[in-house]
């Protein structure tokens, strides 16, 4: 079974509200769906959701890599010959969300022509991830009612606040009213994507002491590497690399250097074989995990479930998947639901990703 062709569709879906946090900011999925077709007719689907405040990736440079760069050098190998894929998109640097999504949609492929499920092929070590929701900036009242509303209607409880707000009193007023108002049951933990210094990250931390919060995400930038340190080094509580560990390789470099000491896997940016080679280090070297959202479509948060389940260490957090309730509507021809906080795996062969044709002709920029 030979890669026969391979399509990058643009697309855009507005969001019902816009999602903040102290790097950008989101108004409508502007993303590339990726379609990988074989010689006998079989089709392989993931999404790349570009992120340029992140990765400094667009929508314009994912279709070109891949249409450009990637395609014709992968069509004509063999979809089981992971080891040549990966060596011709190695040959390429960063670009790692057009990467992923090529390497998510080649991996469907394998499950279709195997008739497996994905989440199988990979480890099959449950059915389905707990979920954590991702609140974005605003007031902590409105916050509070999101995270009481998401509880009620979904079960959810875990909550990740979005964080690095100047003046810092914004976000700290934030956990106390969430705390207060979410009670002790409810874990809920932070990311500042970079927003602060680190010694602003401590400042927070020591004025949000007692109220439970579990770990820290990219507190300021990971390039800062000293004040990381001193960060790592003084935190009673975990701090995540999440932006600075898109490969295997940073996140060696931000564990060795002591920049981090949790990680953060998404597959969005990893892919689904270098997310294993990260899960793999880091469950060797005794790193927690927890299964991120790059603001993902129901496509994109499927592809993280049928990870996240896969194996133990990343399924024994909630995994962030339900910022794709914020979307005003999405291409999966059967739709994601969150029922009792969690959100099961597909048993179709594959991934299970299937796209509802009418909206994609509905949505599609080219
Ligand atoms: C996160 O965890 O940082 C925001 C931008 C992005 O790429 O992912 C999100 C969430
Ligand atoms: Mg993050």
């Amino acid at each position: 079974m030979k890669i026969e062709r391979i399509e990058a569709i643009p697309y855009a879906i507005p969001y019902t509200h816009p999602l903040k946090f102290a790097s950008g900011e989101v108004e409508a999925a502007e993303h590339v769906l990726i379609r990988i077709h074989t010689d006998d007719g079989l089709v392989g689907t993931a999404d790349a959701p570009p992120r340029p405040y992140t990765y400094g990736e667009t929508q314009d440079s994912i279709v070109s890599i891949v249409e450009k760069v990637f395609g014709p050098q992968l069509v004509g190998l063999e979809v089981l010959d992971r080891g040549k894929v990966r060596a011709v998109l190695d040959r390429t640097i960063h670009n790692q969300v057009a990467k992923g999504a090529v390497d998510i949609a080649l991996w469907d492929l394998i499950g279709k022509s195997l008739g497996t499920p994905v989440h199988q092929l990979l480890g099959g070590y449950t059915d389905r991830l707990r979920v954590s929701h991702m609140l974005g900036f605003r007031p902590a009242r409105d916050l509070l009612d999101e995270a009481l509303r998401f509880g009620e209607d979904y079960g959810i409880t875990t909550f990740k606040l979005k964080v690095g707000r100047r003046p810092l009193d914004l976000d700290i007023e934030a956990c106390h009213v969430l705390r207060e108002g979410l009670g002790d049951g409810v874990e809920l933990y932070l990311d500042a994507n970079r927003g602060w210094t680190a010694n602003e990250a401590l400042e927070v931390l020591r004025r949000t002491e007692g109220l439970g919060i579990t770990r820290l995400e990219e507190p300021c930038d990971a390039k800062e590497a000293m004040s990381r340190q001193r960060l790592v080094a003084r935190s009673p509580i975990p701090i995540v690399g999440d932006e600075s560990v898109p490969t295997a390789g940073d996140v060696s470099r931000e564990l060795l250097s002591g920049g981090c000491n949790s990680i953060c896997i998404k597959t969005a940016r990893s892919g689904f074989s270098e997310a294993q080679e990260i899960l793999g280090l880091c469950t060797g070297l005794g790193v927690d995990v927890t299964m991120g959202n790059q603001i993902d479509t129901q496509l994109g948060s499927l592809a993280t479930v049928a990870f996240g389940a896969a194996h133990e260490a990343t399924a024994r957090r909630a995994g962030e998947l339900s910022n794709f309730l914020d979307m005003s509507d999405d291409l999966l021809a059967d739709p994601l639901r969150i029922l009792d906080g969690t959100i099961a795996v597909r048993d179709a062969p594959g991934v299970g990703t299937d796209v509802d044709e009418e909206k994609l002709a509905r949505y599609r920029l080219n």
